[in-house]
């Protein structure tokens, strides 16, 4: 039968047909993607209740990285984990939220897959009622490896499988990459089901909107400063155009505008986070995201190197990010020389 191009195609339906044509995707990959969009769905119905679930605030607990947890992010990881733990999928999981990664209990049987996540995007948002979401990235389980350790976890961004977010907006989407291009899905909340909204999302190459933390200005290194300076000089400047700023403070919802209208998002090097190496963490936030974002036609570095070739030392890395239109994002990395 003729596919009928005005039904709507229910996530479900896409990776069956992923799976179907040609081989593209296993069957255990396409049950972990189905687990997580239904964990997705429980993370944005509870973040839907705001005040009324009785989840703002803190948890009154602190994760590795020494940051306070709210009350949604440790819901948000519980439910991941509890969706995902029992699918026989996973060989293990990892999170922002915890210090190691999560085995699969004894009961269960183990997969092939890794899965890591920041399980809630962008707390600080959280009690504002300020988009959020959920980040994730799949990993395959090294060849030979029974038992996953966390140096199995320590593979660089091209050795993805899968990646994906989640916003908690004013709607719910999931945006999803398997390696081959990037797809838009959105959660109709009276089915309860992810619809696909958009194929072969593009980021346009040249922008003139630029995303990042401007009180950080006075911490950046010169590249970074020369980069801001020459936006914000606009039309009169060197670039001979006015360029637009958008900050969330939610790297989803900041990513999620880029990869709709195009723009470069930063959190790049400065002397208050140099030490630990960057703001934002590599395995569950920069390379999942970079993947998406290498995926629809832009680019993600350091400012020094692609992020997807980085290959991590430990769990909880940080790097500095600019992600974004391919154009822009070539013009800070050469300024870094
Ligand atoms: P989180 O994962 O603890 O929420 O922290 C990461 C967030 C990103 O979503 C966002 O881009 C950045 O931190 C905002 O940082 P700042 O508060 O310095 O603007
Ligand atoms: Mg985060």
């Amino acid at each position: 039968m003729k596919p009928n191009s005005s039904k709507p195609i229910f996530l479900t339906q896409f990776l069956i047909e992923e799976q179907r044509s040609a081989g593209k995707i296993k069957p255990d990959l396409r049950l972990l993607l189905e687990v997580v969009a239904r964990a997705c769905k429980r993370i944005s119905i509870a973040v839907g209740k705001g005040a009324l679930g009785g989840v703002l605030g803190d948890a009154g607990t602190g994760n590795i990285q020494g940051e306070a947890q709210k009350k949604l992010d440790v819901i948000s990881n519980e439910i991941l984990l509890e969706a995902n733990e029992w699918g026989g999928h996973l060989a293990a999981l990892a999170s922002e939220e915890m210090d190691h990664p999560h085995p699969i209990p004894e009961q269960y049987p183990k997969g092939g897959y890794l899965l890591l996540f920041d399980p809630l995007d962008g707390s600080s948002n959280i009690d504002v009622n300020v988009s959020v979401g959920t980040i994730f990235s799949v990993l395959k389980v090294p060849e030979g490896v029974t038992q996953a350790s966390e140096a199995d976890f320590l593979q660089p961004g091209v050795q993805q499988v899968a990646a994906g977010y989640c916003v908690y907006g004013p709607s719910t989407t999931m945006v999803l990459t398997l390696g081959k291009g990037v797809h838009q899905f959105t959660l109709d909340r009276e089915l309860g089901s992810f619809v696909l909204t958009q194929r072969d999302m593009m980021i346009p190459a040249d922008t003139k909107e630029f995303s990042i933390n401007m009180s950080n200005q006075r911490f950046w290194e010169a590249p970074v400063q020369r980069y801001i300076d020459e936006c914000v000089a606009g039309k009169d400047g060197p670039r001979g155009k006015d360029f637009n700023m958008r900050w969330v403070a939610s790297m989803v919802a900041d990513v999620h505008r880029i990869i709709t209208r195009g723009g470069v998002f930063m959190y790049p090097l400065d002397s208050k986070t140099q030490a630990q190496g960057g703001k934002l963490r590599l395995l569950y936030e920069a390379n999942p995201m970079s993947f998406i974002i290498e995926q629809a036609g832009g680019a993600a570095t350091t400012g020094r190197e692609r992020i997807l070739d980085i290959k991590p030392g430990k769990l909880h890395q940080r790097v500095p990010v600019i992600m974004g239109s391919k154009n822009e994002v070539d013009r800070v990395t050469q300024y870094h020389g």
